[in-house]
């Protein structure tokens, strides 16, 4: 329901032409469409389910992480790694745990990563609101070196090194709500549709090694862009144009960008990450040099891929398929597709 702040007496200026109330009357018609216009419909990712009574989107990853990887993958998600920070949250946690895996202990985002003992969930909310309970002969902090929190399926904590490796949740509240990228399947408005391709695309502009860079396309629901003819070389040259080395801050190489091929296991067959030749996926215009000890792949700016140290920081350029992961509206629980306000 929209709520309307009563900047007039309505009652006043029934009754009076008067100018002040023409003046009101419109900064109101000002304020409502501007409310209308930032009034959008609640959305996020199709691979995430929405809980009305947690009022929040998850999505479980069985696949176990050490405690730093989960929160990199929830993050490049535009999720956060869950932590029962109400008792609708942890319930639905505890329920999603125990469809999958009876047996399951998860991480959750509460930590103490930055200051030992100190323990928060990623969002900053203290230990003392967590309303879970401690397992059996936890937190026992073992050899002094369990700063992450953990979750089974009872809804119990306990303290685990970071740097062991679980399933874990991530989650995006509701209120972190923001508009949809139709034309891209996302809600992240960086991916621009190209029609020349139907593919979409997102020039990275924070440096990452090229296994960051893989994991931040996966993670946003594509992957390193693969350049399959000389009309997408040309779309990642204009792509390219759009970013001049002026623009990007930071003191990392500016004139190339990682790409989705490298040289397998060492052995210097250049290949895609989908394992194609790069001759067979279409474009092999090339100044990879044999026998060079940099095995990954990048494109200058003139297109011409080139190889690069797998360990160097450079700006990369993700590809996804317009339809996955899909956007999804917010239902309530009686059915009705919700919308949310942003101001
Ligand atoms: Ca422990
Ligand atoms: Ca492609």
């Amino acid at each position: 329901m929209i709520i309307i702040p009563y900047i007039y007496s309505q009652k006043y200026c029934i009754t009076t032409f008067h100018l002040s109330c023409y003046k009101m009357k419109s900064k109101l018609k000002y304020f409502l469409w501007f409310f209308i216009l930032n009034t959008i419909e609640g959305t996020f990712r199709c691979d995430y389910k929405y809980n009305a009574k947690a009022q929040a989107w998850f999505k479980l990853i069985v696949m176990p992480a050490t405690w730093f990887d989960a929160r990199l993958r929830c993050s490049l998600e535009g999720a956060v790694l869950a932590s029962p920070t109400t008792p609708e949250i942890l319930a639905e946690m505890k329920n999603i745990m125990n469809h999958s895996n009876a047996e399951f202990e998860i991480f959750t985002g509460i930590h103490a990563t930055i200051s030992q003992g100190d323990f928060y969930t990623i969002e900053g909310t203290p230990f003392s609101n967590i309303p879970a309970t401690w397992a059996v002969n936890e937190p026992d902090n073992k050899n002094n070196e369990e700063n992450c929190i953990t979750l089974n399926g009872k809804g119990e904590l306990a303290d685990l090194q970071c740097k062991q490796t679980r399933p874990y949740i991530c989650y995006r509240p509701k209120t972190f709500e923001a508009e949809a990228n139709k034309d891209c399947g996302t809600v992240d408005l960086e991916y621009q549709l190209d029609k020349r391709t139907n593919k979409c695309y997102k020039f990275h502009t924070t440096p990452r090694n090229f296994s960051q860079a893989y994991l931040a396309c996966s993670a946003e629901g594509g992957h390193l862009a693969i350049i399959n003819s000389d009309t997408e070389a040309t779309v990642l040259k204009d792509l390219l144009e759009k970013y001049p080395e002026s623009k990007l801050e930071g003191n990392f190489r500016k004139d190339r960008a990682f790409i989705g091929f490298h040289a397998w296991n060492g052995s210097w067959d250049w290949r895609t990450i989908h394992g194609q030749k790069l001759m067979d996926a279409g474009y092999s215009r090339s100044e990879v040099s044999p026998g060079t000890v940099r095995a990954c792949g990048a494109i200058d700016r003139h297109i011409s891929l080139g190889d690069w140290w797998c360990e160097g920081t450079i700006p990369f350029i993700c590809e996804k398929a317009p339809d996955f992961p899909g956007t999804c509206p917010i239902f309530s629980e009686n059915g009705q597709k919700e919308s949310i306000h942003v101001m």
